[in-house]
């Protein structure tokens, strides 16, 4: 019944809404504790530094051990130094915002939760924010209601900085999801996927035909296409505004914050296959002039029980931006969308392309942005995973995709 959940800002299930905004009062960083929230004298705060090899480690071993699983526990995420690196230490990143729990008498890191900064942008209204992610708790302290106080000593800090609100997703129900995305998945290897229990043979299909029905081609297929450089930051950065306007939710990115998530910092330029994780692209026309963007990390899964595969290499799908439909005035013309739908697809089965052949064997892909325009022809099925989106502290409409295709996932 919600027993935390309840107490929160946050939407409840069904509740109406007739006005988009914050759920509480205003308040100012000097109402807040300064104190952090009370332990069992067994445990311990810290602050975690990720700048620290041992202590990046730390987080990486509580990870990997007790993050998420799938239902039959047989995959379980990879993290890697680099994924934290990037996914922990954007512009404006805090030290005190990556809360760890131990285990006073060894030290043992049991509990972590992190948050970054982030402006949302809902249908116009730009809320500055934090993302919450990466909630652990160590196995053995499950059902403990660790869980709420590592919530309520993020906000803490987080309110002491005067941010107030926030923006996480989870499998998990709670109340109230803003938006809710499933999951879908593109077979590049099918025969590991297989192998490993990721897909099924279907009832009346043999292995070649399923082989060859995911073939891809060698390389991608789109004239102009290249890794995105550090010099094209300033016109793609810009491309990847206007697309976005498309949406009713989205993450404001600064420059820096754009050159971070998309080209990840200098550690990545240098990055071995092993160690990469954001793979960005651009198409540059004849004129030098960046029309196409699209961007997919690299989160690997371990697989457990399996003798012969260790390791199951995933590519997600991030964002991309096209002026395919920019020729039109009106998005909403059908033509526009056409075009679009046309000119995305053929990006995204280069993603696809790239991925393959840096070894991923599976493409992932949310039923989020404008993603209904090419899941199905590009051979996306649908998974089990759905993942639901939430505002903490902020009262908002229902958020769609951006072109409502006529097939749903
Ligand atoms: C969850 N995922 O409902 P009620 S996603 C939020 N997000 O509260 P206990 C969750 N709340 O129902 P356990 C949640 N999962 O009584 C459970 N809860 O109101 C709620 N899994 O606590 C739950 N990571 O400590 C219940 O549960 C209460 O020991 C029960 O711990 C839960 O990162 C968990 O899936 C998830 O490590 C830590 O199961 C544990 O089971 C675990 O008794 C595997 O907790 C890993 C996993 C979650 C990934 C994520 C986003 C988290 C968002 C948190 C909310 C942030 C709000 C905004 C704060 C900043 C505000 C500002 C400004
Ligand atoms: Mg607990």
């Amino acid at each position: 019944d919600y027993k935390f959940w309840k107490t929160q800002p946050v939407a409840t299930f069904d509740e109406p809404i007739s006005e988009e905004g914050p759920i509480d009062r205003k308040k100012t960083p000097d109402e807040i504790s300064s104190e952090p929230f009370p332990l069992l004298a067994e445990f311990e705060w810290c602050t975690m530094d990720v700048n620290d090899k041992s202590q990046v480690e730390d987080i990486f071993v509580l990870l990997n051990e007790n993050y998420v699983e799938d239902r039959d526990a047989s995959f379980r995420f990879k993290y890697t130094r680099e994924f934290f690196n990037w996914s922990l230490k954007p512009p404006g990143w805090k030290k005190d915002w990556h809360v760890g729990v131990r285990v006073r008498s060894t030290g043992k890191l049991v509990a972590f939760i992190s948050a970054i900064p982030v402006n949302l942008s809902v249908r116009g209204n730009v809320i500055k924010s934090v993302e919450i992610n990466f909630l652990c708790v160590h196995k053995q302290l499950r059902g403990k209601r660790l869980a709420p106080v590592l919530i309520k000593e993020i906000t803490r800090r987080v309110n002491k900085c005067d941010i107030w609100f926030a923006l996480y997703t989870s499998g998990t129900v709670l109340p109230s999801p803003v938006s809710v995305c499933r999951y879908t998945h593109r077979p590049l290897n099918w025969n590991k996927l297989l192998d490993v229990g990721f897909v099924q043979l279907p009832p009346g299909a043999s292995k070649p035909q399923m082989v060859a029905n995911y073939t891809l081609p060698k390389g991608p297929t789109t004239k102009g296409l290249r890794p995105l450089k550090p010099e094209d930051v300033e016109q793609a950065h810009s491309l990847f505004e206007k697309y976005q306007r498309r949406f009713d939710l989205v993450q404001e990115f600064s420059k820096e914050e754009f050159s971070h998530w998309f080209l990840g910092g200098s550690e990545q330029m240098h990055a071995t296959p092993d160690t990469k994780v954001i793979y960005s692209y651009v198409v540059e026309n004849e004129h030098g002039k960046i029309t196409d963007f699209f961007s997919f990390y690299s989160l690997p899964f371990t697989i457990l029980n399996n003798s012969v595969h260790k390791e199951l290499g995933i590519g997600y799908l991030f964002y991309y931006a096209s002026d395919a439909d920019l020729i039109y005035n009106n998005r909403f013309d059908p033509k526009a969308t056409s075009a679009l739908k046309e000119r995305l697809s053929q990006l995204i089965n280069d993603a696809c392309i790239l991925a393959r052949n840096a070894k991923m064997d599976v493409f992932n892909a949310l039923t989020s942005q404008d993603n209904a325009l090419f899941l199905e022809k590009l051979k996306f099925g649908p998974g089990d995973g759905f993942l639901n989106f939430y505002l903490f502290n902020y009262r908002a409409f229902p958020i769609t995709g951006g072109i409502q295709d006529d097939q749903d996932y």
